[in-house]
């Protein structure tokens, strides 16, 4: 089983050295085989010539755009090249790049995708979870935005829905780009409304989700933040108007899929939890 780590980069200069060695301290002292898919959205500052250095010393493989992109755009290609080199049984991590997230939670998630879960995320609400150095009007923000989308989407056992560090069984990966093709990532442009996005798409093909307390380490952030809060709440909306639209909205026209899932685990063994694969292409688009 290998391990592959996404990393989304706009501008990370500063943050990729520290991540990286944390990323591979964890791999190595776990005995983990593993790769790392960086994607550099068109950065400004020097994010291409120090992925260059670091991937002398770790395993890295960069996906350069000439032009900022966005982070919708950068994670579904990430995703479409980790749905390329993985093997069944494989596990996907997605995580920030700004060194906010821990890799040592990665444990935790192992832990419950062996359970049989298909999508773990790291989560601030969870006992033993929170945030260190965010201001408590952005914590109010946060809260604010996660406490709606769990009133508009409810999904049992969850929490935390717009952190993007997030593990995955490739397999859900796979399955997923394999039923919506380029609709995987619909809202491209609307800042990190990709991140709800996938984890309602992944919820109506029958995924398992689970979550595992973390702390955000705000503290260690020492680049800035592209979070654009306006456009991503136009996206938030956006999402919701797709899902609940009475005539042909996701949650009508996704629904069918959700009882079709046939059910394999990491290791290919029956557990409870659904392998998206090889359902058929383009349903519902
Ligand atoms: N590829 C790509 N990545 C981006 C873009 N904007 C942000 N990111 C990455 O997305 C991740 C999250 O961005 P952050 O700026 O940390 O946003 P956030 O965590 O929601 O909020 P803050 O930490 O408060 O800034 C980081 O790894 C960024 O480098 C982009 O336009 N393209
Ligand atoms: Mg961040």
């Amino acid at each position: 089983m290998t391990l592959f780590v996404l990393l989304p980069a706009y501008n990370e200069e500063q943050s990729l050295p520290p991540l990286l060695s944390r990323i591979d301290a964890f791999m190595t002292e776990g005995g983990h085989s593993y790769r790392i898919i960086v994607c550099n959205d068109g950065a400004r500052d020097g994010t291409a010539a120090r992925l260059a250095e670091l991937a002398g010393r770790y395993p890295i493989e960069v996906i350069h755009h000439k032009i900022n992109r966005g982070l919708g755009e950068s994670v579904r290609d990430l995703m479409e090249r980790a749905a390329e080199v993985t093997q069944p049984g494989d596990v996907v991590f997605r995580m920030d790049c700004d060194d906010t997230h821990d890799p040592s939670v990665m444990a935790q998630m192992l832990v419950k995708l062996d359970e049989g879960y298909d999508l773990v995320t790291a989560s601030r609400f969870q006992p033993g979870g929170g945030q260190v150095g965010v201001s408590s009007y952005r914590a109010f923000i946060s809260f604010c935005a996660n406490l709606l989308m769990r009133l508009l989407f409810p999904i049992p056992g969850l929490k935390e829905y717009t952190c993007g560090f997030r593990a995955y069984r490739a397999d859900l990966i796979r399955g997923a780009i394999d039923v919506y093709g380029n609709d995987f990532i619909q809202l491209k442009g609307l800042g990190f409304t990709c991140t709800l996005e996938k984890l309602l798409k992944f919820k109506l093909l029958g995924a398992r989700m689970a979550e595992v307390p973390f702390v955000l380490r705000y503290d260690r952030k020492v680049t800035t933040s592209k979070m654009v809060t306006s456009i991503t709440t136009l996206g938030y909306l956006v999402m919701t108007v797709l899902y609940f639209w009475p005539f042909g909205g996701w949650l009508f026209v996704y629904k069918p899929q959700r009882h079709r899932q046939t059910r394999t685990g990491r290791s290919g063994e029956a557990v409870a939890s659904p392998n998206v694969a090889g359902q058929s292409k383009g349903v519902g688009s």
